[in-house]
């Protein structure tokens, strides 16, 4: 018998990698989709034409509930969110809406149709709720204190997982994801606007581009990998929550040396960079670095791709995607 598996937000990044793994094994997928949301129109096209899509809103608690009855899923993986932070600032109420009540909602859901002691559910938990960070690096234990109304809508939801699992004895798994890009990454987040940009500059487009705080750090993995742990949470005895991170930071200022590197342009960024006070964020989270030393030794997750891949294999698809256009 196959497995079913429910993802909300299937066209998103991590969703098209979820389904794309899932379906390897052997799942039977189905996809939540939101007509009305802008997610990405191109994603669709990336999407296997197998994951099966059903309509259906994080913010309307019934057409959530029709999804989960329709589809019967063993696992939900629950990737649906407003996930840019930046957006986060001028449509707080949408996120905290979405991105917050929208998991509680896919939990309600469950309860009422009966099935809490059966499905497994995954809920994309996110280092952005460490924000002002506490200790470093940031493991399952360190306290949280969000930056963004998207961290805090995070942290709601995080903590309603917590809740359900202990009141309901429900199977429901937080991974807290730090920083993971690649491929199928949205123009909007820094690491696809460097790549996306430097590659353009390469192929003669344009000559310069513009970022906002160039000294923040970050913990940045390649999502194909971290997909692969959102899957191990849920094939385990009993539910708990992991910090998925690769240990090591970088500043955008050196991911953006690194992707010039990468395309063989000059490594100086004062060449070909501009400053956008536009994408200052009226709070920032500085820093971050995760400790993922509980999902090696309980799950035997490990990062695969290095921050150096990473950067590479994004610049080599952005020259593939802009010498195509
Ligand atoms: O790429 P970002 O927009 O990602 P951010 O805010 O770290 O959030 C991402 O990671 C979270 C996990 O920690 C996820 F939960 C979340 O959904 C998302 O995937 O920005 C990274 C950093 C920020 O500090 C930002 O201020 O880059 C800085 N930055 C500097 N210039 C910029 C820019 N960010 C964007 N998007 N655009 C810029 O021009």
């Amino acid at each position: 018998m196959h497995k079913r598996a429910l993802i909300t937000g299937v066209t998103g990044q991590d969703g098209l990698h979820l389904s794309h793994i899932l379906l390897e094994k052997g799942y039977e997928v189905f996809g939540m989709v939101a007509g009305q949301r802008p997610s990405t129109a191109q994603s669709f096209s990336q999407l296997r034409p197998d994951v099966k899509l059903i309509q259906g809103d994080l913010a309307d608690f019934s057409s959530v509930l029709q999804v989960i009855d329709q589809s019967q899923p063993n696992e939900i993986y629950n990737l649906g969110a407003i996930s840019f932070v930046g957006l986060s600032f001028t449509q707080p109420e949408l996120t905290a809406n979405i991105t917050g009540l929208g998991f509680l909602r896919v939990l309600e859901a469950v309860r009422k149709l009966h099935v809490e002691k059966s499905v497994r559910i995954y809920q994309a938990s996110s280092s952005e709720m460490f924000g002002r960070v506490r200790e470093t690096p940031q493991t399952e234990l360190t306290s949280f204190h969000p930056r963004s109304p998207y961290g805090v809508a995070k942290t709601f939801a995080h903590y309603t997982g917590v809740q359900f699992r202990e009141a309901y004895e429900m199977f429901i798994s937080n991974g807290i994801l730090f920083n993971h890009e690649g491929e199928y990454r949205g123009y909007e987040f820094v690491t696809r606007k460097i790549t996306s940009n430097i590659a353009k500059i390469k192929l003669g487009k344009q000559e310069r581009f513009s970022l906002g705080n160039i000294e923040v750090s970050r913990d940045w993995g390649y999502a194909g990998d971290y997909v692969e742990a959102m899957w191990l949470m849920l094939q385990q005895e009993s539910p708990d929550d992991f910090v998925i991170a690769t240990g090591k930071s970088h500043t955008v200022r050196e991911f953006t040396t690194a992707a010039l590197a990468a395309a063989g342009l000059e490594p100086n960024i004062e060449r070909y960079l501009d400053y956008d006070v536009s994408m200052i964020r009226p709070s920032e989270v500085d820093s971050l670095i995760g400790d993922s030393s509980k999902a090696k030794k309980v799950l035997g997750w490990e990062p695969k791709v290095s921050f150096e891949e990473l950067v590479a294999l994004m610049v080599e698809n952005d020259l593939r995607v802009e010498s195509a256009r």
